[in-house]
């Protein structure tokens, strides 16, 4: 990884636009903003680039979108030069995947690493974001752009006992860069979502002994992960430009996969079984596009759900361990499906003990590990795998203040409000990429990154050559469009899941749906249509009269 461009020292200075975050939406919105000519720079907690992919380093860590489309497609050079070596991408991988984009398109010299934003604040007067780093620098610009990640602020819950206890604790989304050997220690991890499914097997094969403390069973369908073959690269990249826009305009999740135009209860079950069987053997979520009605007719989820039911009983040898594991309780796919490689396999390990713990609830933290249900456990190390605060947790954690002084806190203290999950009524020339109310976390995230850093590009391209100083959602677009995702999430099985698509996973967060489900397809021309129609539902405000002419942006 090249780290040369180490932190920019920040001081009093002013942009015409401020990014928060150098992962994969900071780094092209910097990429496009600065081939524009406004003058732009980014703000960035770590001390690299990457976002996720910094921070969640854990053993197994690798995406579940297939490589060949988890990948920028802006720059055609770029798709044809890089070469993947497997079907699913390591976190290394992409990691330096990110980080050879950084240095291609030279953008390390706009970013601020080791640089952490504490509070943002609009001046009405000024038309102006000041924002301030923890270490007290402060930043100006018209435009503020929160490039900060859906899945970004991880969550330890808040368990007594936790500076009672003695060993080592890590959390998956906060990994340590030098890595960690578990290597004949007694080790826990708490949770079962996708984090700790790719981090149990390579763990256990490590520790002395592994045991799992799990809440809710998941439904996780195996990877199949394979040796990247010159046939399916080339696949890809023959006709890389329309397999991407097919992509982006023709599918709800940005991710070609193979779909089906039929429901499963339109077959017969004989036929749906060799259907799911010949997914399963193929791998990956493809699994859960064996019928078009498996995530709304809960009929049709309830076969698939008892395939992969059918399946943990197979694998998983002892008949106690194998029941605990069943998902029930949610619909398949309504907590987002894990995808893993000897996820169940590893329960037929001496070393793997599965502990449940929603009867028993983890009481506390000892001094040597937990307790539960006034049993206590002993480990060397203690593993959250609990997750994150998502799609609101980043943001939450800037102290943002808009229009009056109003906060971000208040705003959305009866959940996320936004229109478009681009930008929020009462905070003016502020943006967010894939943020709540964006298809965003239930899309390949690239796609929906790419599609709003352009957006955004174009739309103050526009508000520039229109002299337009401010802009900003009307309410009663934002009502709209609040009203509009929360209709078409409960057309679908999601919201009958405790997940934290909807919040439920932090106690106290107000439960509402937050991603935006009609797909990046419709969602995509949806945004189109409102930049062609002098951005439709938005307030934009003109520079003052007096002969005050807009400031320029650097070069356009
Ligand atoms: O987090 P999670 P994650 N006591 O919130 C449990 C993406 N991702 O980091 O379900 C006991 O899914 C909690 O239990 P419950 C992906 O979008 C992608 O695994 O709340 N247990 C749950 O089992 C994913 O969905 C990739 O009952 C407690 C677990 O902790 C998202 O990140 C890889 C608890 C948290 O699961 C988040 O995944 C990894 C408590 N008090 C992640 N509190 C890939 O691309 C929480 N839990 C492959």
């Amino acid at each position: 990884m090249t780290t040369e461009a180490k932190a920019v020292p920040v001081g009093e200075s002013r942009f015409d636009v401020v990014i928060v975050g150098a992962g994969f939406s900071g780094l092209y919105m910097l990429h496009r903003l600065r081939g524009l000519g406004f003058s732009v720079r980014v703000c960035e907690a770590g001390s690299d680039v990457g976002g996720t992919w910094f921070w969640n380093r854990y053993p197994g860590a690798r995406c579940d979108v297939e490589s060949m489309q988890y990948s920028y497609s802006f720059d055609e050079a770029l798709q044809q030069d890089w070469r993947w070596s497997e079907r699913f991408a390591t976190q290394p991988e992409i990691l330096s995947y990110i980080n050879h984009v950084a240095d291609r398109f030279d953008l390390r010299r706009d970013i601020s690493l080791d640089t952490r934003i504490a509070s943002a604040t609009y001046d009405e007067d000024a038309a102006e974001w000041t924002l301030t780093t923890q270490a007290g620098a402060r930043i100006a610009a018209r435009f503020c752009i929160m490039a900060t990640g859906c899945l970004s602020a991880a969550r330890i819950p808040d368990f007594p006992g936790m500076a009672d206890y003695r060993g080592s604790v890590f959390h998956t989304g906060h990994w340590p860069h030098e890595g960690v050997d578990f290597s004949g220690l007694s080790v826990g991890v708490i949770g079962t979502g996708s984090s700790a499914i790719q981090a149990i097997p390579p763990i256990a094969a490590q520790a002395g002994h592994l045991t799992v403390f799990q809440r809710t069973p998941n439904f996780s369908v195996p990877a199949r992960n394979w040796a990247m073959t010159d046939a399916y690269e080339q696949s890809w990249k023959r006709d890389y430009a329309a397999l991407r826009r097919r992509a982006r305009e023709e599918t709800r999740s940005g991710t070609i996969y193979e779909f089906s135009d039929k429901g499963a209860l339109a077959v017969d079950a004989e036929t749906r079984r060799r259907e799911y069987e010949r997914r399963w053997q193929q791998g990956g979520a493809n699994f859960m596009h064996a019928y078009n009605d498996i995530l709304v007719d809960k009929a049709a989820n309830d076969t698939a759900a008892e395939f992969v039911r059918g399946k943990i009983r197979a694998t998983v040898a002892d008949p106690q361990t194998a029941e605990a594991l069943l998902p029930h309780g949610h619909p398949l796919g309504a907590k987002r499906i894990c995808v893993d490689t000897d996820y169940y396999e590893t329960f037929n390990r001496d070393n793997v003990t599965l502990v449940d713990v929603r009867r028993a609830p983890i009481e506390r933290l000892t001094q040597d590990g937990l307790r539960i249900g006034g049993r206590d456990y002993a480990f060397d190390a203690i593993i959250f795998a609990t997750g994150f605060d998502a799609m609101t947790g980043a943001l939450d954690a800037i102290a943002i203040s808009g229009r009056g002084g109003a906060t971000l806190k208040e705003a959305w203290s009866a959940g996320p409000r936004s229109y478009l999950g681009l930008m929020i009524a009462g905070f003016p020339n502020l943006f967010s990429v894939t943020g709540p109310g964006s298809p965003s976390v239930l899309s390949n995230v690239i796609v929906s990154i790419e599609q709003h850093v352009d957006w955004i590009a174009d739309c103050l391209v526009h508000l520039h050559r229109h002299g337009v100083r401010t802009i900003e959602p009307e309410q009663a677009a934002q009502d709209d469009w609040v009203a509009h995702v929360n209709e078409v999430a409960h057309r679908t099985l999601y919201p009958q899941a405790n997940s934290w698509y909807m919040g439920a996973n932090v106690p106290g967060k107000t439960r509402v749906f937050m991603p935006y489900i009609g797909g990046v397809n419709v969602y995509r021309r949806i945004c189109d249509e409102v930049a062609a129609e002098g951005y439709r539902g938005f307030r934009l405000a003109a520079a003052p009269a007096l002969g005050i002419k807009p400031e320029p942006c650097a070069a356009l």
